[in-house]
C-alpha cells in the first residue's frame, strides 16, 4: 500500500468511565493507527435500538493511516479489546467502547467483514451529529451527498446533546498531535 488513507472512525462508550475510555481509546489510535488531524466534540446521546441504564457518549476522529481496511479492522478490535470490551453473539450490550470504521478514503468496500461506508451510519444521529463537526468537505461516496444533507434526511429524532464540558481536552489533543 502507497501513501496515507485519510479513515473516519465513530467512538462510543456507555460504561463509566465513558470519558476515560475515549480518551484511551484514542491514544491507542493514534499509536497504532496514525496521525489525528481532526476531532469532533463529545457528545452524550441515548441508547439507540437497545436498552441500557447509562447512556453514551459519542464522538468521530479523522486518523491518517497506511493500514489496510482489514489490518484497520484487526487493530481497532485489538484496541476494544484491551479496553475491554465484551462481544455478545446476540444484539448490542453496553460497551466499554466501540470504534466503527465509517470512511475509509472514499472507498466503497463490501466484504465478508467490512461494509465501508458504515452500512448504517445514515439513520443514526448519534454519528452524524459529530460528523459534522469534522466539517463540510466529507462526502459520502456511496450516495454523494454531504453529511449534512444526510443529517438533514436523517429520521432518527434521539435527543442528543453536546457535553460542553467535555470537549477534547489539550492534553488529548497534544497525544493526539494535532
Ligand atoms: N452503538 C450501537 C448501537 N446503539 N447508541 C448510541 N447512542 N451510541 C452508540 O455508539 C451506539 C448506539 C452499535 O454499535
Ligand atoms: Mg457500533
Ligand atoms: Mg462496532
Amino acid at each position: 500500500m502507497e501513501g496515507l488513507t485519510s479513515v473516519v472512525l465513530s467512538l462510543g462508550s456507555n460504561i463509566e468511565n465513558r470519558v476515560l475510555h475515549l480518551e484511551r481509546a484514542c491514544e491507542q489510535l493514534a499509536q497504532n493507527v496514525g496521525r489525528c488531524t481532526k476531532i469532533s466534540r463529545i457528545y452524550e446521546t441515548p441508547p439507540f435500538g437497545f436498552e441500557a441504564e447509562t447512556n453514551f457518549l459519542n464522538l468521530c476522529l479523522v486518523l491518517e493511516t497506511n493500514l489496510t481496511a482489514d489490518q484497520l479492522l484487526e487493530t481497532l478490535q485489538a484496541i476494544e479489546s484491551n479496553l475491554g470490551r465484551i462481544r455478545s453473539d446476540s444484539g448490542y450490550i453496553s460497551r466499554t467502547i466501540d470504534i466503527d470504521i465509517i470512511f475509509f478514503g472514499d472507498q466503497i468496500i463490501k466484504s465478508d467483514k467490512l461494509t465501508i461506508p458504515h452500512p448504517f451510519f445514515r439513520t443514526r444521529k448519534f454519528v452524524l451529529a459529530p460528523l459534522i463537526d469534522l466539517g463540510n468537505d466529507l462526502i459520502d461516496p456511496v450516495t454523494h451527498l454531504t453529511i449534512a444533507q444526510i443529517f438533514e434526511n436523517c429520521i432518527d429524532k434521539s435527543p442528543i446533546t453536546v457535553c460542553k464540558k467535555l470537549i477534547p481536552r489539550p492534553q488529548l489533543f497534544n497525544t493526539l498531535h494535532i
